[in-house]
């Protein structure tokens, strides 16, 4: 009976204590914009959430369904939509970054195989506290 609660009390410390890096960030409603058939770039689009007490950067991503994942931004400029790779997305401590349309997003290029709405895309997410996150996009009309 001691040693039970003695293994409970270590367990509860354990998790207590544990490293909080893991699981401090989460990514929610990842997706993809429909294109044409012929389109060998897509868009996606997610919210980053950053649940720890310290920044966060997303500074790369991967897919096996493309050639290479960057980090982009879209700005206006003379009345004209213009799109910018960052190297990196900076999500501040206790706080989230949504990617979305007109904004950030991740541009998919090089597309390796058909995509149509319903399919799902894998994406790996690196981030500056050494977290690597696995993401399934839905491909969306
Ligand atoms: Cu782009």
């Amino acid at each position: 009976m001691k040693n039970t609660i003695r293994i409970t009390l270590f367990s509860l410390l354990v998790l207590a204590f544990a490293p909080s890096q893991a699981g401090d960030i989460a990514i929610q409603d990842a997706w993809i914009p429909e294109a044409p058939p012929t389109a060998k770039v897509l868009a996606c689009y997610l919210t980053i959430e950053n649940h720890s007490k310290a920044s966060v950067m997303l500074e790369s991503a991967a897919s096996d369904d493309f050639g290479a994942v960057e980090i982009h931004a879209s700005e206006m400029h003379d009345g004209m939509m213009h799109m910018r790779k960052e190297h990196h997305l900076h999500i501040d401590a206790n706080s989230s970054l949504k990617l979305e349309p007109g904004g950030y997003h991740l541009m998919l290029m090089d597309k390796k195989r058909p995509l149509k709405a319903g399919d799902h895309v894998d994406i790996e997410l690196h981030f500056s506290n050494d977290e690597s996150i696995h993401v399934k996009a839905e491909v969306r009309k």
